[in-house]
């Protein structure tokens, strides 16, 4: 491996410990102040639902993009832990059986299995409640209006034009094959927001010009874009083992995405473009912005 990977490596797996470790503590049983009680169940099947491994990707993204601009660590770990919230609800409910209908996440049995139907989907309901909760709290340490940026930021990419909109037309694919257009605008929306916000939300913390806000926002949905054409070609080309949760399910349902329609090669020069592009958009930060270039070329060479 060669040193800058495995200096990407060891800084994506420390910084998971951290938020890992910072979810704990979030999820602990005290009660929070105007909170009535925290039922034991509920919340044992939303720390199952997030402290199940996972890459944590999407709160490296953040710390790192507020890193680059200069941004408060603390307060990007906090946002990260509730990003990492919605993205883990949005897993619980999408394994569900009148969704994917999925039996292994993270190569542990999913929320419905372990706990029921019902306790998955109010576990998945309360985090994504709980990520507001955490941004807007008094240990966010940030001024009130990058609160409310990050807020709104994060309820567009999350809601109805967003991921959950993009989980809809996902589900409509099924029964009919979107077009090229259709295809890169579902998965904009059900892969591609959150971690566009995870870039953004890095410029928002650090109180950056909107022209840097603008050019993170771009490297996320570049990122974004190689995320779901790794994941398409993974589906593919990978194993249960070694991704954690069933593969070849899109290809056997005959969903869309642009590797069925383009093939693997074209998948293959396309994912390398993709990470070139978003490279050269952080050329004017130089050294600086390695850990993000690295991230990039991890998303697109990852293995699960
Ligand atoms: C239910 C509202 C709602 C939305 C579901 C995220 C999602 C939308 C569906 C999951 C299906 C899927 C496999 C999408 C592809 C992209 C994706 C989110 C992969 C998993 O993300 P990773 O690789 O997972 O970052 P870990 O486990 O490392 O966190």
């Amino acid at each position: 491996m060669d040193a800058k990977r495995e200096t990407f490596e060891i800084r994506l797996k420390n910084s998971a410990t951290e938020i890992e470790a910072l979810l704990d503590a979030l999820l602990s049983p005290t009660v929070l102040s105007d909170e009535i009680a925290r039922p034991d169940l509920l919340r044992n099947a939303m720390h199952y639902a997030v402290l199940n491994g996972g890459k944590r990707l999407r709160p490296f993204l953040v710390v790192e993009a507020a890193t680059l601009l200069g941004g408060n660590r603390q307060a990007a770990l906090r946002v990260g832990a509730a990003l990492e919230c919605i993205h883990c609800y949005s897993l619980v409910h999408d394994d569900l059986p009148a969704m994917d209908d999925d039996d292994l996440r993270r190569g542990k049995p999913t929320v419905h299995i372990k706990f029921d139907e019902a306790t998955a989907i109010l576990a998945g309901d309360s985090l994504l409640t709980y990520a507001f909760d955490i941004i807007a709290a008094p240990e966010t340490d940030l001024p009130d209006r990058s609160k409310t940026e990050l807020v709104l930021a994060l309820a567009r990419a999350a809601g109805l034009g967003g991921m959950a909109g993009g989980q809809i037309l996902d589900l409509a694919a099924e029964k009919h094959a979107p077009d090229e257009t259709g295809i890169i605008r579902l998965q904009a929306m059900k892969t591609g927001a959150l971690i566009r916000f995870a870039c953004e939300a890095g410029a928002i913390i650090a109180g950056a010009s909107s022209e840097e806000r603008q050019r993170l926002r771009r490297f996320g949905e570049k990122i974004g874009l190689a995320f779901q054409l790794a994941d398409d070609i993974l589906d593919l080309t990978s194993d249960t083992k070694t991704m954690g949760k069933a593969t070849g399910k899109d290809a056997a349902r005959g969903k869309g995405t642009l590797v069925a329609l383009h093939g693997m090669e074209w998948a293959e020069k396309q994912l390398r473009q993709h990470v070139e592009d978003a490279e050269e958009l952080l050329h004017p930060y130089g050294e600086h912005a390695a850990m993000l270039k690295a991230t990039a070329r991890f998303i697109a060479d990852r293995k699960s």
